[in-house]
């Protein structure tokens, strides 16, 4: 930092890293309502504020240092912010656990720097000379700004709300504060010195490298040689053994102030930080510290992602494992027999099972003829017909029913299976039409069997053009009978015997007219195409249904390009300082 040109090439190349790590930091949706997403959230939230701090701190070195005055409750922090002003500019004593709007004074030729968004973005500005306590039922948090001629230029005060406030809003915006902050002047009392909520904060002071300095007050004079040895023990303790402590003893005090006389050394040396070497220097060390720490917060992030992302293909596998498992028992429902009225079945049976039938089924091909003739004077046409469509109306119901009823569990199983994790549980509540089958899912099915029954339809008839001897009989009526029997045979599974042998299975008479009708090999053939396209068509339906959850899951899932994003984003920045 001898020369600025000669600073000025890496610190471009800096801000450039910082400035691409903090867009993607702040581009993390942490969308997946897990458990952890609030917190993750707030991790993304300090992460992206630190980088715009550090950003901050680089590109503008000359900025008014930003001293913020943290603490515990009553420890004088407002009583010093006011002594430092010369007039009582900030409320001392108790304050009401309202939404508490931190006070930020500089010397007037400064406030262009604080009245941007370039630091503390996130809190609107408030330009008043009277105090803000509460600022309302949003609680949106606001820093109010006051120009004071009595401070240097070059030199900011912040009085923070107290770390130990039992408004969470508080705690969070003297987070957010001392996050921001050049250097941190942190108020303890003679009472309080030695607590945790105190020493929790140093302890991260010292992590960040932030700068510091530590005011130890409300000690009586005569206590001060044996509390100050006794706290500079506990700093050192802490790995803080160079802290720089100033002690301010009980005094009598006015108008919200300090006497003169009393906290001299520290407001000495306060003005004196607001030299411009000075300034350079604490803000460097705090922008260092707090580079060195980004690596271990991008892989918190890295690591928050990776695990939503992990429980984003959780439930991802669960709407597999149901829609797989719904194709499995189709198919397996379509093998064992779907439950058919026995009525229709037992109907069909006695129109195509006729001793008489099969015999003459039996028979020469020319004699098929007759026996066609024969069903139809047996049957009248209209009534063949109708129990010829009284078979497919049948099956396609029973196929229908079981596809919906399979593609009802499937929804069911999912829903049960996502009521397990709160991530599972928001996306249900997203969709309420999720926990069973889609409501389009009944007239596609509808549509997917009749197409199916037209198909096998097809099937039969170009088996009857190839098959010569029986060409003539493959046709028209028996065609359909034959589609007929069919599809009765697959719902019914009357054709699992396919498989294992015809023949074996042909005391059924419907399966026996089968194989007269179309010949062993055709049937088999026929038989594997029509299941082989069922299935097709009901996986079809079920890789829509199995979508919508799809959809809700990839709708708030992170996008893995995105982490690898983030990782190369850390990974530069790294080589940026190293290089
Ligand atoms: N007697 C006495 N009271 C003090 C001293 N410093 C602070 N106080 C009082 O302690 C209370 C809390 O001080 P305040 O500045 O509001 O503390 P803050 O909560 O850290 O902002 C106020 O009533 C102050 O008047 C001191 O040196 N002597
Ligand atoms: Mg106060």
């Amino acid at each position: 930092m001898t020369a600025p040109d000669a600073a000025a090439e890496p610190a471009a190349a800096l801000v450039a890293a910082l400035v691409a790590l903090q867009r993607r930091v702040a581009a993390i949706p942490f969308d997946l309502a897990t458990v952890e997403q609030a917190d993750r959230r707030q991790l993304r939230d300090r992460v992206a504020g630190d980088l715009a701090g550090h950003i901050a701190r680089i590109r503008d070195i000359d900025a008014p240092l930003l001293v913020v005055l943290g603490g515990v409750t009553g420890a004088g922090k407002s009583t010093f912010l006011n002594t430092m002003v010369g007039r009582d500019v900030v409320a001392t004593g108790p304050v009401r656990p309202t939404t508490y709007a931190p006070t930020l004074v500089c010397h007037p030729t400064d406030a262009d720097w604080f009245t941007s968004d370039r630091v503390m973005a996130e809190l609107s500005r408030v330009e008043t000379d009277s105090d803000v306590r509460d600022v309302g039922p949003t609680g949106a948090a606001v820093l109010r700004l006051l120009r004071s001629g009595t401070l240097p230029p070059g030199l900011a005060l912040v009085d923070a709300p107290d770390v130990d406030s039992v408004a969470s809003a508080n705690r969070e915006l003297a987070d957010q504060l001392l996050d921001a902050a050049d250097l941190w002047l942190w108020f303890t009392t003679g009472g309080k010195y030695a607590d945790e909520d105190s020493m929790r904060y140093l302890r991260r002071a010292r992590t960040r490298r932030t700068s510091l300095a530590v005011v130890l007050t409300l000690v009586h004079r005569i206590d001060l040689p044996e509390v100050r040895a006794d706290f500079i023990g506990k700093l050192a303790d802490e790995g803080l053994p160079d802290a720089r402590l100033f002690t301010i003893h009980v005094t009598a005090i006015r108008a919200g102030r300090l006497p003169v006389g009393v906290g001299d050394e520290l407001r000495s040396w306060l003005r004196r930080l607001a030299d411009p070497e000075a300034r350079r220097a604490h803000r460097n060390q705090t922008l260092q510290g707090g580079l060195d720490a980004v690596p271990d917060d991008i892989g918190q992030l890295i690591d928050a992602v990776g695990d939503e992302l992990h429980q984003a293909r959780r439930l991802m596998a669960d709407v597999d494992h149901a829609y797989n498992r719904a194709e499995e028992d189709f198919a397996a429902s379509l093998a064992d027999g779907m439950p058919l009225r026995g009525e229709v079945v037992d109907r069909w049976d006695r129109f195509v099972g006729g001793s008489r039938v099969l015999k003459l089924t039996e028979a020469a091909t020319g004699q098929a003829r007759a026996w066609i003739r024969g069903l139809l004077a047996n049957a009248g046409i209209g009534d063949e017909r109708r129990l010829e469509q009284q078979v497919r109306v049948e099956v396609a119901g029973t196929v229908t029913a079981t596809a919906s009823q399979l593609s009802d569990l499937a929804a069911t199983t999912v829903v049960d299976a996502w009521s397990a994790t709160p991530a599972g549980r928001s996306l249900t509540a997203r969709e309420p039409g999720l926990g069973h089958r889609s409501s389009g899912f009944d007239e596609r099915i509808t549509g997917a069997v009749r197409d199916w029954q037209q198909h096998v339809a097809t099937l039969v008839a170009s088996v009857g053009a190839e098959r010569r001897s029986q060409a003539r009989v493959v046709s028209g009526v028996v065609s359909l009978a034959a589609t007929s029997a069919i599809l009765l045979a697959m719902a019914h599974a009357g054709i699992t015997g396919a498989e294992a042998g015809i023949a074996a299975a042909a005391g059924a008479a419907n399966q026996g007219l089968l194989v007269k009708l179309l010949g062993e090999a055709n049937l088999r053939k026929l038989v594997s195409d029509a299941r082989t396209d069922l299935l097709q068509r009901f996986n079809d339906l079920l890789a829509d249904e199995r979508r919508r959850f799809i959809a809700v899951v990839a709708e708030v899932a992170p996008d893995p390009g995105h982490l690898d994003e983030l990782a190369d984003a850390g990974e530069a920045l790294v080589a940026v300082r190293g290089g």
